[in-house]
């Protein structure tokens, strides 16, 4: 049997500090705007907040280029902010995880700005060094920002590795020190009382030594190659050892670029390592590179039966589909159109939040806020978009047109539009004339003060869901059986702990549907539904969600 933990039971919710709630006008949301909207937070049914980087950064990619560790950012607050924050969650009874980026820091933090002097400074290797090959750089290895993931430095005339973009060099996990300086760095935030990591592309941190030029079946999808390497198990297993056993806490890593077949290895409760990871099949099912993919609902049921073929009694999983680097759900996996905006929302909520594995929710999307607009390039704030289109439509690779169109259905800046609070200017997101990014200009009719009035709303719905897996821990630990794989509309499941089978319905389509359920599987009492009138028995309307004891 599973063993029970706080972090299996709970409901996450990520925000994105840049994008919350500006206090203080100058059109960047800060930590005195989270702390003012706590209640808001409680009321929905959170447990725990997970909060992208608060920490000191020149914003070469919003904060996940860390300048220095133990500093927050200057436009998010103070350090008094920061444990102002964390004193306000645990007065509610939350937790707050923090955003860990240790595969690289910013090319401004003083290990970085040492290591680039000279080939015999002390920080020389807390980075990746290499001298270049014939004209070019060490091996043929991309930046998934665009370009090589190599650039070369003047000063010492060799190059040094960043995966992410040019002002992210990858730490050297090689390094003892490094190592030491990270496991420290961790020890500070935690000794503060913050409960945990999402740790940002942490399978990436051990590289291939002999730095060999990408293998040909890795060509494409190269995270496959750079995710898990020599020694990632080693290194996870030592923090863990040295920091992380001597604390009550929970992980989760980004695990861009791992497979299922790996992933039980970084998360069997056995081993060591981590608490859990996101795995991003789910996500990228409505993606192509840059183009929006037409996705078909038995692809996602095969990644969830995967998942849970993979948990076992050691292993947990995660459940999410959105986050900042992603567009919003609403519009990726539901349907964004009036009037099934709401409906679909609620549908994904009820599945996010019944599913085998912790919930994730991205700020915004218990609004069912929605994709931007987005038509021109100067719209993007987005590091990503940028670099894409220099590469890719500034050299004729790529019509302009052609990649728009992608990045309208695509781009992160989607889920990084600010919250949308109410119809007040700005969608009372900040006094300023100018948010940092553009509000969505919906938010007259979707902002959190509409949704607050109304019984209906989706962020009611989020509540209700949270409450329901705390009434019923076979939503939490209960088996999970997909009764119709292959239905193009249906998502049909149980949840089975002990002597109670709760049954789940989700029609992923605008039309109605007439289920058929299999030979033993009967619907007993409603215990949630996602429409204001919901139908009966087996009959489903469109967009439709309900959950049902079992007979
Ligand atoms: O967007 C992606 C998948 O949805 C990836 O290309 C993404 O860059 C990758 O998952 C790594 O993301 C993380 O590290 C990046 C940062 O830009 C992202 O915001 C962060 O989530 C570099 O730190
Ligand atoms: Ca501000």
């Amino acid at each position: 049997t599973i063993r029970r933990r706080w972090w299996k039971e709970a409901v996450v919710y990520q925000i994105y500090p840049r994008s919350f709630q500006d206090s203080n006008g100058d059109g960047i949301g800060d930590i005195p705007g989270i702390i003012s909207r706590l209640d808001y937070l409680k009321g929905l049914g959170v447990d725990v907040v997970w909060l992208s980087p608060h920490y000191d950064s020149p914003n070469a990619d919003n904060g996940y280029d860390i300048r220095d560790y133990r500093k927050v950012m200057a436009e998010f607050g103070t350090m008094e902010d920061f444990d102002a924050l964390l004193a306000g969650l645990k007065a509610r009874g939350m937790r707050l995880i923090i955003d860990l980026v240790v595969n690289h820091s910013s090319d401004e933090h003083v290990w970085f700005v040492e290591s680039r002097k000279s080939k015999d400074n002390p920080y020389r290797d807390y980075y990746i060094w290499r001298p270049g090959r014939g004209d070019g750089p060490p091996n043929d290895w991309r930046s998934y920002f665009s370009g090589s993931a190599w650039t070369l430095d003047p000063a010492t005339g060799e190059y040094y590795l960043h995966l992410f973009a040019e002002k992210q060099p990858d730490l050297n996990w090689e390094n003892d020190k490094l190592r030491a300086e990270v496991y420290d760095l961790m020890r500070f935030w935690l000794d503060k009382g913050v409960d945990g990591f999402r740790m940002d592309v942490i399978p990436m941190i051990s590289k291939e030594q002999t730095f060999p030029n990408y293998p040909p079946e890795h060509r494409e999808r190269t995270e496959y190659y750079h995710a898990v390497g020599p020694r990632m198990h080693e290194f996870l297993q030592e923090m863990n050892r040295e920091v992380l056993s001597k604390y009550d806490v929970m992980t989760v890593g980004e695990a861009f670029g791992v497979t299922p077949a790996q992933t039980p290895d970084l998360v069997d409760e056995r081993r060591g390592e981590l608490n859990m990871i996101f795995n991003f099949d789910a996500v990228l099912l409505c993606r192509a590179g840059h183009r929006y993919r037409q996705w078909a609902l038995p692809e996602l049921k095969a990644i969830y039966r995967r998942q849970e073929e993979n948990a076992g009694p050691y292993c947990w999983n995660t459940v999410f589909l959105s986050n900042h680097d992603n567009a919003r759900m609403v519009s990726s996996f539901g349907d964004d159109a009036e009037p099934w905006r709401v409906p679909s929302a609620k549908l994904l909520a009820t599945m996010l939040m019944t599913l085998h594995g912790t919930p994730f929710v991205y700020q915004g999307d218990e609004l069912a806020m929605t994709n931007y607009p987005f038509t021109s390039l100067e719209q993007y704030d987005d590091i990503a978009v940028r670099n894409a289109w220099k590469a890719d439509v500034v050299t004729g690779r790529v019509p302009a047109s052609e990649f728009l169109d992608g990045m309208a259905r695509t781009s992160r800046d989607h889920a990084r539009t600010p919250m949308q609070w109410s119809n007040a200017p700005n969608g009372g997101f900040t006094t300023a004339d100018k948010a940092w990014l553009t509000v969505n200009p919906n938010y007259p009719e979707i902002n959190a003060e509409t949704a607050l009035a109304d019984p209906g709303s989706v962020y009611h719905h989020y509540a209700k869901l949270a409450e329901l897996r705390r009434a019923h821990p076979a939503l939490v630990y209960g088996d999970y059986v997909d009764l119709a794989p292959e239905h193009l509309q249906l998502f049909a499941y149980t949840r089975t702990l002990g002597d109670e089978t709760l049954l789940v319905l989700l029609n992923f389509s605008r039309e109605t549907i007439e289920v058929d359920l299999p030979a033993g599987v009967e619907i007993g009492d409603r215990l949630i539904a996602n429409l204001a009138a919901p139908s009966e028995g087996t009959r489903l309307s469109g967009w439709e969600a309900r959950v049902h004891r079992c007979r």
